[in-house]
């Protein structure tokens, strides 16, 4: 194994991409496709045909809403803590049904980024008014941390999109335990996950014809060179996707069309690709419901429900500590 030198890095995003560009095989961390441009492409992705998960989740709240909204069984007041709201289009469906009913409830949207929640806020005030929005700008666990005292009222927790499926299950058992932590007794966590199906229509999700999954990850090396005075071509590197209907793995590389050489300037780092030499950039684990109750059993946390649709494409399920 190669040493690594020992360098300090002013940020985690050089020290990723230094590791991972670093690294046999290459690989780079898919949270960084998201700044404002890769936000902007992946609501594209949301939008296209073949990318089902958006619609199978938004059926599934619409079919279940008093189901789901009931079950939160929160007649004495509750918090309900959206980790990743986006722009809550799937969200508002449950946030109107619990707004009729005149349920005693705040909505507290939990994001990275300022912009995104004051967007939201925005657009409930106008269709929503009666929900009283706090939004919280943090990263998920600070945030939980930060609500977790015990004189709170009930907490349920969502988590849709079925975002868990970026992490590898050992990563995503750290992150249930995470939330675990911050849940009292009688709190509950709704999450979406997407589930194993035909391979040809996950592979089809992200492998869109128009190519906005393929920019979409290509939006790592637009970043490093804008950010890291790069000078990668994203045209001598292609998008290739696989999917394997054993682990239930979606996996996304960039692979170099040819022998290249790249330097990275904010790293004083010189890359070398050999011909069809790959980086990975991101996973999209898919579920079924026994590795679904493998995860929870790992996380100390108890599948109480689970709500699906007719194909059986996503399920959301309710976990009780
Ligand atoms: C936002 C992580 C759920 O993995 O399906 C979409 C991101 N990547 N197309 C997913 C994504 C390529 C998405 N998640």
């Amino acid at each position: 194994m190669k040493k690594t030198p020992n360098l300090h890095f002013d940020s985690p995003f050089k020290e990723d991409v230094y590791k991972g560009l670093s690294a046999f095989p290459k690989y780079l961390l898919s949270k960084y496709i998201y700044d404002e441009k890769g936000d902007k492409l992946f609501q594209q992705i949301m939008e296209m045909p073949e990318y089902y998960l958006t619609n199978c989740e938004l059926g599934i709240l619409q079919t279940h809403t008093a189901a789901i909204s009931d079950s939160f069984n929160a007649e004495a007041g509750f918090d309900l803590i959206e980790l990743g709201a986006g722009d809550g289009k799937k969200t508002k469906i449950i946030l109107k049904y619990l707004s009729d009913k005149n349920y005693d409830f705040n909505y507290l949207p939990v994001d990275i980024s300022q912009s995104v929640l004051v967007e939201l806020e925005a657009s409930l005030k106008k269709e929503l008014p009666k929900v009283k929005v706090q939004p919280q700008q943090g990263t998920y666990f600070k945030t939980l941390e930060k609500l977790s005292d015990y004189n709170r009222r009930k907490k349920v927790i969502l988590f849709l999109g079925s975002n868990i499926g970026n992490l590898l299950h050992e990563k995503a058992i750290d992150f249930l335990r995470n939330i675990r932590e911050a849940m009292n007794p009688e709190d509950m966590l709704f999450m979406g996950f997407d589930q194993k199906k035909h391979p040809q229509k996950i592979l089809d999700a992200y492998n869109d014809p128009a190519g906005i999954t393929e920019a979409f990850n290509k939006n790592l090396l637009v970043r490093i060179n804008r950010e890291l005075d790069a000078d990668f071509d994203p045209d001598q590197f292609l998008h290739w996707e696989t999917y394997d209907p054993e682990s239930g793995t979606a996996k996304s590389f960039l692979v170099s069309k040819k022998p290249q050489k790249v330097f990275i300037k904010g790293l004083d780092l010189k890359v070398s690709f050999k011909a069809w030499e790959s980086i990975h950039t991101e996973i999209s684990q898919k579920y079924d419901d026994s590795v679904v109750k493998w995860l929870a059993d790992e996380a100390g946390l108890e599948v109480e429900t689970s709500f699906k649709d007719n194909e059986n494409c996503y399920k959301n399920y309710i976990f009780r500590k």
